[in-house]
């Protein structure tokens, strides 16, 4: 039967009655499920994995039978890291595209206001890669996250900086944005604990978009800093790199989750400018021996599982258990179960508290070398 050409109501007759429309293509039949995150812009690269992961997830769910004998259906939804634009997407995902859960956002600055849409319709969202403290510090009993916190990740900096790098001074640069500063200042919160903040010669935020940042290098170049540590993403911090070290600037380079891409390597414009920089980010999920089966897949595929694809894989995996259990999608229902049970996922068991903050989250640090790719060094 031709969908289009079948009669409006008798449709909806149809549908009243709870009757079952086999014979019409199976869109009634899926759950919908958003992934918003950055799709296009400067922060893209992070939003194509948690496309990547979702997808590959969902493609392995519906091989095993789906959830509850329906097909996943998933919907993207960009935000291209913008606020405004995460709250719009947050409510087509929702009016129009009827999703029934999220997989996002990717910025903090987006997830906050975006979840409190899904938080006010009872949506569950879990967010592979949004570390702000702030994501679940709101009493949103929806609002998960695979991944963890920026008060864990920006102590883990001041450490290395303080103890390995044994850095006499420091210069903080940061983005303005929720992640961006939140990270910087988490970073400084510990060096006051180590007793190191009198190491700090120079806080400053830059814009995010921007490309010229010869001014704020310059200054950066008179602190005589011999460590700079940038709270923000790729996309400012590989020009940023690039901009140091074409003044003379020799700072060993610290920075965080949002600068760990291999697009930072293009943004900065080789990998001699990116060599020798450190970052921490979450752990690397492709050397999981559980994982191999699954990153093996993604490889077949032709995607290299890297930074947050696999978080995204686990973040549907958490979703379709939470839904076949309860056999609902009720937002609530599907909090409460996951609160309250262990998930077999791609990067191992999980476990949340009652804000939805993982049990057991760490982090890892990473090193640039001269081929352009990172490599993880220590994990806690
Ligand atoms: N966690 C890295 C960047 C995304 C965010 O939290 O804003």
């Amino acid at each position: 039967m031709d969908l289009p050409s079948f009669p409006r109501g008798l449709l909806a007759m149809v549908l009243a009655g709870g009757l079952s429309l086999s014979g019409l293509a199976g869109a009634a039949e899926t759950i919908k499920i958003g992934v918003a995150g950055p799709m296009t812009g400067g922060n893209a690269a992070f939003g194509e994995q948690f496309w990547n992961g979702a997808t590959q997830a969902a493609e392995a769910i519906n091989a095993a039978g789906g959830i509850n004998g329906k097909q996943i259906e998933l919907v993207k939804g960009d935000d291209a890291c913008e606020p405004k634009q995460a709250v719009a997407v947050a409510n087509r995902l929702l009016d129009q595209d009827k999703a029934t859960a999220v997989i996002g956002h990717f910025c903090s600055s987006s997830t906050i206001p975006a979840s409190e849409v899904y938080a006010d319709a009872s949506v569950l969202v879990i967010t592979p890669g949004s570390t702000n403290p702030k994501v679940t510090e709101r009493d949103l009993p929806t609002v998960f996250r695979m991944c963890g916190r920026d008060d864990q990740q920006g102590p883990m900096a001041a450490d290395f900086i303080v103890n390995k790098l044994k850095a006499k001074k420091i210069a903080v640069v940061h983005d303005k944005d929720t992640y961006g500063q939140g990270i910087a200042d988490a970073m400084r919160a510990r060096l006051k604990e180590l007793k190191a903040d009198k190491k700090e010669v120079l806080y400053e935020g830059l814009t995010r978009g921007e490309k010229d940042f010869n001014p704020l290098v310059t200054k950066i170049k008179g602190s005589g800093a011999d460590v700079v540590y940038f709270g923000g993403l790729y996309n400012e911090a590989g020009p940023l790199l690039r901009q140091l070290r074409d003044q003379g600037v020799k700072a060993t380079f610290v920075s965080g989750d949002g600068s760990l891409d291999p697009a930072i390597v293009a943004a900065a414009g080789g990998p001699k400018f990116i060599e020798g920089s450190y970052m921490t980010s979450v752990r690397e999920a492709r050397n999981i021996p559980a994982a191999q089966k699954v990153v093996a897949k993604f490889k077949a595929a032709g995607i290299d599982p890297a930074g947050y694809t696999l978080y995204s894989y686990a973040s549907l995996q958490s979703i379709a258990e939470a839904m076949k259990a309860t056999k609902s999608t009720d937002g609530k229902k599907l909090a409460d179960w996951l609160k309250s049970h262990t998930v077999t996922t791609v990067l191992g068991p999980k476990k949340w508290d009652a804000k939805g903050d993982l049990k057991e989250s760490g982090f890892s640090i990473y090193v640039w070398g001269a081929d352009g790719n990172y490599k993880e060094m220590a994990q806690k």
